[in-house]
């Protein structure tokens, strides 16, 4: 049996009812094989992939917290450090009631090569919590992040593990918990990114992961042949991702007419007006039904349904399993040119290769979502130098980075005769950084 698939089956194995972690770890091992097989005796006796495969650590805590009622609620907090053989643990927190210890580690597992990709020296680590950020109030969200915060202010530290934003932790949770981890911790340091500005956060991380996400699209389209400007855009999600996608586009001269949420989506074929959608998600956290109410052009749609829009482009950026074969195939007969995933894995494998093979332009989660982590590095250098950079030095940055990743999984697809597979090329460029640093170091 060859390394790939011992690897995949041992995971498999010992990792049982965590299907989302197992799906992730296939996608990263399946498109690695050719670099794989290149040293196999190597990496075999170096047992690399069986170290890449096992979080360095877990941690699984209790967080009780009281609500407005008096009544104690119990949540289950996590903290996966994946991987720091390239910089201190770094990723997101997300806050979710579907999270579990298998979500957490797909997500960890991803995040090792994504931050491997930006270039920056960040490792990868992931956590959250089963808690629901959704119809609580600010002090019952402030009761559950300082809980949480008190348990998971041992595990994390500026060199150490850095988390940020995901799924339901915005600027209002960072904060909370900032403030926690100030308090129990007593020192004052860049321990979290995402973090409001009057205190240590960077302009531009807010926007950072969907004005990146477009950066990417742009340039993979370019080198194809394609000019962004004119183009119908599908986007899912209606939260940070999908917020900043939909207003770069604009920007970019595309039209963006669709977004969603876990309960329905609108299609608005006029183009999304990203301010009232903002002041609904952002400012009355409000379902999407208050935006088709506001908005004469727009239709509500209770259920799924994004991918059924004709347009030139997809941006998935809701959350993993979103797009699924079906999907596909109507994206397909719809005429798309390009699916850039905002959100991680919200394309199922099957859905992933049937774009692939309809010769669809498909730009993985972990290099076209990857402006948000890039830009939480950005935050880390800001902090440690206790200076803060203007808005535009942070985005021209973060498209430099964006435009260099693509090209760096651009070249790797290429060496490996695998030309326009920005899947394997994404895998391959960000396990190479990360296999020669483990080795360097030793066995650990
Ligand atoms: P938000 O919480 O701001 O928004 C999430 C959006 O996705 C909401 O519209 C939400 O709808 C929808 N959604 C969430 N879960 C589900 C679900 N199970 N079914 C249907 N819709 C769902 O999160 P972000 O925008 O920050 O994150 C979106 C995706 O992008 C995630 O995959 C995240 O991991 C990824 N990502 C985020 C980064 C960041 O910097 N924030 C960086 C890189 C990737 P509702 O409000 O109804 O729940
Ligand atoms: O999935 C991701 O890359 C994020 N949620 C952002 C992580 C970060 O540390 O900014």
């Amino acid at each position: 049996m060859s390394y790939v698939d011992e690897v995949l089956e041992r995971v498999i194995a010992k990792n049982p009812a965590e299907p989302e972690f197992h799906q992730a770890v296939k996608e990263v091992l399946e498109s690695l094989r050719p670099a794989i097989e290149a040293n196999e005796e190597t990496y075999r006796r170096e047992a690399l992939l069986e170290r890449l495969t096992e979080p360095d650590r877990q941690f699984k805590f209790r967080v009780p917290w009281v609500d407005d009622k008096g009544q104690v609620q119990v949540n289950t907090g996590y903290r996966v450090q994946f991987n720091n053989s390239i910089g201190p643990y770094k990723g997101g927190l997300r806050l979710h009631p579907s999270v579990n210890l298998g979500i957490i580690k797909f997500l960890g597992f991803e995040q090792i090569f994504k931050n491997s990709l930006t270039g920056l020296p960040i490792g990868g680590g992931k956590g959250g919590s089963d808690f629901d950020p959704k119809g609580k109030s600010d002090r019952e969200v402030m009761a559950f992040c300082q809980s949480f915060m008190t348990e998971l202010c041992k595990y994390i530290g500026a060199d150490t593990d850095v988390p940020a934003g995901d799924i339901g932790t915005g600027a209002r949770e960072i904060g909370y918990m900032f403030g926690q981890f100030k308090k129990i911790r007593g020192t004052y340091e860049g321990v979290l990114t995402g973090k409001g500005l009057s205190y240590g956060g960077s302009l531009a991380r807010t926007e950072a992961t969907g004005y990146g996400l477009l950066y990417l699209t742009e340039e993979m389209l370019k080198c194809n042949g394609h000019d962004i400007k004119g183009k119908t855009v599908c986007i899912s999600g209606s939260g940070n991702v999908a917020i900043y996608a939909a207003q770069k586009a604009h920007q970019l001269g595309a039209k963006v007419v669709t977004v969603s949420d876990s309960t329905g989506w609108v299609y608005d074929p006029e183009g999304i007006d990203v301010a009232l959608l903002k002041e609904v998600k952002e400012v009355k956290r409000a379902r999407l039904t208050e935006y088709a109410a506001a908005r004469q052009s727009a239709e509500y749609h209770e259920g799924r349904g994004v991918w059924s829009v004709k347009c030139d482009i997809a941006l998935p950026c809701a959350t993993q399993n979103e797009l699924f074969l079906e999907d596909a195939k109507a994206l397909v007969a719809n005429g798309c040119i390009a699916v850039a995933e905002g959100a991680n894995m919200p394309t199922t494998l099957d859905a992933t290769e049937y774009l692939q093979q309809n010769k669809v332009l498909f730009a993985p989660g972990k290099a076209a979502n990857a402006g948000g982590v890039a830009t939480s590095a950005l935050e880390m250098s800001q902090n440690s130098e206790r200076l803060s950079w203007t808005f535009e030095e942070v985005d021209s940055k973060l498209q430099g980075i964006m435009v260099n990743i693509f090209h760096n999984l651009d070249d790797a697809a290429k060496r490996y005769g695998k030309e326009g597979d920005y899947v394997t090329g994404a895998n391959i460029a960000g396990f190479e950084k990360v296999a020669e640093a483990m080795i360097a170091q030793g066995v650990c």
